[in-house]
């Protein structure tokens, strides 16, 4: 075999490994896309229009992910036996303020996208409010 041919026959090889290792990573991300979309229909199916009231219990927002409608009024409830503040991470928009136990603060959004929020006395208190398009 001469020198040309063998380059040629390893460059093949190359060539063709990349290529299959290519196929796989491909076939491997629909894979996982197909079992995202999978997720996001289940969160769809069982929090759309289900409920505009966010219960805090336990140091989080329940559910710590709404969707609902433009529109919609949504109620939160502080339900621990410790104080709370729905604040909008964008500054301006909401803020509860102080939410003593048993109180309950609400807001209608007005805008369709995605609205992140925090307690402020206890920061790694998150939640986020999606209004689809
Ligand atoms: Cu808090």
């Amino acid at each position: 075999m001469t020198l040309f041919k063998k380059i040629l026959k390893w460059t093949g090889i190359v060539v063709g490994s990349i290529f299959i290792i290519l196929v796989i990573v491909r076939a491997f991300h629909f894979y996982n896309l197909d079992k995202t979309n999978a997720q996001v229909a289940k969160i769809h199916a069982t929090d759309l229009y289900v409920s505009n009231t966010i219960n805090i219990k336990n140091f989080s927002f329940n559910p710590s992910i709404l969707i609902t409608k433009i529109g919609e009024k949504i109620t939160w409830v502080n339900n621990d036996n410790i104080s709370h503040t729905i604040t909008s991470d964008l500054k301006g928009s909401f803020d509860s303020g102080t939410l003593i136990s048993g109180q309950s603060f609400s807001f209608t959004l007005t805008k369709t996208g995605s609205t992140k929020y925090h307690c402020s006395i206890h920061p790694t208190m998150t939640g986020e409010i999606i209004v689809p398009n």
